[in-house]
């Protein structure tokens, strides 16, 4: 008999609990109530924050308050120590025009940029691969426990490939489908098969301006090649490869990971579940599946179900496993399997701390390596699982396709039997669960419109729908958390303009009832017709990040079904509390794709007025498309109605 999968502490244990009895001395009610209503919209989430103030636990926006004044060389992108010769700060007004090397203020916060584009659409790609080579090894038998949840999927990728499906098992189609989509990150192909899903008009738009990506590495790679000193020296060239690579992950990388992910777990349909802190249960074994990557989490819900840990869960005096989601690997099991969302990005410390979480299990990507410390103050145990994202404090599982299904169920096991460590009187679960609806894949989109866009278009062609904005991102200390996302759906709406969503701006909106077709009450006379006619919420729930993809493909076949560009058409983007690099990858292949995008939190680009020009007006005449800077949501609203309305007029709609 193989012998159990074991964890590894990372380094050290935390166990010793840190109080902040510093700042807890300063903290009386008022301020209390204060601060937890700047902080966030959340009622949940306030609750806990209330709860965290008066025990001195630290969270994220206690480490924000710590860190200012931040620098405003480096808020300005002014600031570069990418070389030993600095580091250096830009100040013609202290004739500190240039760097030791020579760069001036406008190569500086563009190669800043460049930079934080090349680290998203690294982290997004990473991740698509992760999933295509477990197709491969599905493929192969290699993969315990994975299958082929769509082959029709994997049949149409097989043709896009130009792969032979005739006659051929799903196996075998894995295997090749596999090997020719990890060809897509770096070869001497040159192209991503992915990029002729795009109307013509938009491909050619990119082969006019030079940035068609080849692949995904090559052009992350050519990024951090460029950002050397010596390298790239015109801040347009290097911005213009920015352009680059963040289409190779919106049209490759993401893409890759969302459609194949589609073909390993199912593609979504529509369900319903519910959201928010509530949704954890005093008499259950609470595990949270945090992260990315639905490889993982996908593998512990089918470990969660074998009786062998039902039965382990009864004996240790549980009810069973109630397994709830954060962040965007909780986005990929909300969309194919309902499980319930514990909340988004700022949510995360917030269910640590409501002490009935006896493990969160975590991958990769926005996870906050100090969720240890804040775990030490009560009996949750972090589980790390990826080589790439060890966490100090945490028990690590080494996480392979070759072992999945026996380490999901050691690491189920070890959250059982930390359920008899609870501590009782530290258990506060804030409020009831709000009912949502998700799964709006393309696919599942598509059906609910009587499987075809037809509806869609007519609606939008006679008004009824205004346009279409795609609302994504994250959370961000500079932005109440949830009130940008939630302000600006509901005045979208309001104005007939259907929202569609993903990342934790899903999560925000679903945290405030928007994700239910009663929400349609909110909207305006068309849209709310449209919305009851069809029996869904005027704002669609589309996935985790890496699905961003899905607005992709959505924008493309409505575009081919008009005969027209994606700038052409009455939508644009938004960001309205982002933080992550991903997201600056995800705008700009938005705007890369001829989208309009709008973000509510400042880039570090100030210190330029020239790339502030080029990003907020210049590139237009390169993509058809431009960002524009907007922290009030209600004024955000206002442009993206006025660039609507104004791409409507251009169609003569
Ligand atoms: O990829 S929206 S905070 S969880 S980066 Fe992160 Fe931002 Fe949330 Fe998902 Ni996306």
């Amino acid at each position: 008999m193989e012998e159990m999968p074991k964890p590894v502490l990372v380094e050290k244990t935390l166990e010793t609990c840190e109080i902040d009895r510093a700042r807890m001395s300063l903290m009386n009610p008022a301020l209390i109530e204060e601060k937890v209503q700047e902080r966030t919209i959340d009622d949940t989430a306030q609750e806990m924050l209330r709860h965290t103030m008066r025990e001195g636990i630290e969270t994220v926006w206690d480490r924000y308050e710590m860190q200012q004044p931040s620098c405003t060389y480096c808020a300005s992108g002014l600031s570069c120590s990418r070389c030993a010769m600095g580091p250096c700060r830009i100040i013609p007004e202290h004739h500190r025009e240039r760097g030791v090397c020579g760069a001036d203020g406008d190569l500086v916060v563009a190669r800043n940029l460049l930079d934080t584009i090349a680290t998203g659409a690294a982290a997004h790609s990473d991740h698509g691969r992760d999933i295509v080579e477990t197709l491969y090894k599905t493929g192969k038998g290699t993969a315990q426990g994975y299958g082929i949840s769509d082959p029709e999927k994997l049949k149409r990728i097989a043709g896009e490939l130009g792969i032979s499906t005739d006659g051929r098992s799903d196996e075998e189609m894995a295997v090749d489908v596999g090997l020719g989509l990890l060809e897509e990150f770096g070869t001497v192909k040159n192209e991503i098969c992915f990029l002729k899903r795009a109307p013509e008009q938009t491909q050619a738009i990119w082969d006019a301006a030079g940035i068609r990506p080849r692949s995904v590495d090559r052009e992350i790679v050519e990024a951090m090649h460029r950002v050397h000193m010596g390298v790239g020296a015109s801040y347009v060239n290097i911005l213009l490869h920015g352009l680059r690579t963040s289409l190779g992950d919106g049209w490759g990388g993401s893409m890759m990971g969302t459609e194949i992910s589609d073909v390993l777990f199912g593609t979504p349909k529509i369900n319903q579940s519910q959201v928010n802190l509530g949704v954890l249960k005093e008499d259950y074994v609470n595990v949270s599946l945090h992260g990315h990557n639905p490889m993982l989490s996908e593998m512990i819900v089918r470990a969660s179900e074998d009786p062998e840990i039902q039965a382990l869960a009864k004996k240790a005096g549980a009810k069973g496993v109630n397994l709830v989601g954060l962040c965007c690997t909780g986005n990929e099991l909300l969309m194919r399997k309902g499980v319930p969302m514990a909340g988004n990005h700022f949510n995360q410390e917030l269910v640590i701390t409501t002490g009935a979480v006896e493990a969160m299990i975590i991958d990769y990507q926005c996870i906050f390596p100090s969720l240890p410390r804040t775990a030490s103050c009560y009996h949750t145990k972090i589980v790390s699982t990826s080589e790439k994202s060890k966490v100090v404090g945490s028990y690590y599982y080494e996480f392979k396709p070759g072992n999945a299904f026996e380490t999901a169920k050691a690491i189920l096991k070890m959250a059982v039997a930390n359920f008899p460590n609870r501590i009782p009187e530290k258990v506060y679960i804030p409020g009831k669960p709000v009912d949502l609806m998700a799964g709006f894949s393309v696919e599942a989109i598509q059906e609910a419109l009587g499987g075809t866009f037809q509806p869609l278009i007519d609606a939008i062609a006679d008004g009824r729908i205004r346009g279409a904005v795609g609302i994504v991102g994250c959370n961000n200390p500079k932005v109440k958390h949830d009130y940008g996302h939630v302000t600006l759906a509901k005045e979208l709406i309001k104005h007939d303009i259907l929202c569609v969503e993903t990342g934790c701006a899903a999560i925000a909106s679903g945290k405030a009832g928007l994700l239910m077709p009663d929400a349609a009450f909110l909207a305006g006379p068309g849209l709310r017709g449209v919305c009851k006619a069809l029996g869904i919420p005027p704002v669609l729930h589309m996935g985790s990040c890496v699905d961003c993809s899905r607005i992709l493909v959505l924008l493309a076949e409505l575009a081919k079904a008009l005969g027209v560009g994606i700038h052409q058409l009455p939508v644009a983007g938004a960001a309205p509390e982002w933080y992550s690099q991903k997201a600056v990858s995800i705008g700009s292949y938005f705007v890369a794709s001829g989208v309009y995008t709008v973000l509510g939190v400042m880039p570090k680009i100030t210190g330029s007025p020239n790339v502030a020009e080029l990003l907020t007006s210049g590139v237009h005449g390169v993509v058809q498309a431009k960002f524009a800077v907007e922290p009030d949501p209600v004024t955000a609203a206002k442009l993206i109605i006025s660039h609507i309305d104004g791409k409507r007029t251009e169609l003569g709609l």
